[in-house]
């Protein structure tokens, strides 16, 4: 069962987000050591693996996620979450519609990126577990990201929406956070705070603390 708690340190990964002479599997597991609560598989871009490669590694980060006991969803990649029995989906709004996929999904997690209020009244959130809200602040990690909408939006969702689940997301680290949990979030997603941590030990400790 999915609750808002797995929200507060949630991790979104995929082999382009790694440091060069850094593996992915090694970043992961020194992550989930550390306790994130919840892993994102997103290969994405130019660089990124692709069919049988993506899914091979798919499987080996889901396996090691599960060693862990923390969920492991994919992006936007609907055919390879039902293709390994994935614990779930995130989907943005120019993605599948979640109305397509949501009977493959029932016993799964469904999330859905949110940028602003226009976006969350026109979304069908029947069937969706919890948003992603941002960017909150400029992100070094998504080519077409839109301008920044800061926590400030995160209080204006959660106003219209108390009981969703929110996870705020973009250009978030352990000095801008704060903001963001004051403002009402379950938790943060982050890619290069994590991936780019000289110590993903302390990082993930901090990032968990404001959420306690
Ligand atoms: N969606 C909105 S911003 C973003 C995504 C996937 C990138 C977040 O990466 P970072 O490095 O935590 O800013
Ligand atoms: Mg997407």
């Amino acid at each position: 069962m999915f609750k808002a708690n797995d929200l507060n340190v949630y991790f979104i990964c995929g082999t382009q987000d790694i440091p060069q002479g850094s593996d992915i599997k090694d970043i992961l597991k020194q992550a989930l050591e550390a306790g994130i609560t919840l892993f994102q598989f997103r290969e994405k871009g130019p660089d990124s693996l692709k069919g049988k490669a993506k899914e091979t590694l798919a499987r080996e980060l889901m396996t090691l996620c599960h060693e862990y006991h923390i969920p492991f969803l994919v992006n936007d990649d609907v055919e390879l979450a039902l293709a390994i029995d994935a614990d779930g989906i995130h989907v943005g709004q120019d993605d599948e519609e979640v109305t397509s996929f949501r009977d493959d999904f029932k016993d799964k997690i469904i999330g859905l990126s949110v940028g602003n209020e226009e976006e969350y009244q026109d979304s069908d959130l029947t069937d969706v577990d919890y948003i992603g809200v941002g960017p909150m602040y400029a992100t070094p990690s998504k080519a077409d990201a839109s301008a920044p909408v800061g926590p400030e939006m995160i209080s204006t969702l959660k106003n219209l929406n108390p009981s969703l689940p929110m996870v705020a997301i973009g250009g978030i680290n352990e000095d801008n956070i704060e903001a963001i949990a004051q403002a009402g979030a379950d938790g943060v997603s982050v890619i290069s705070a994590i991936a780019r941590s000289h110590n993903i030990d302390k990082t993930v400790t901090k990032l968990q603390s404001y959420f306690k």
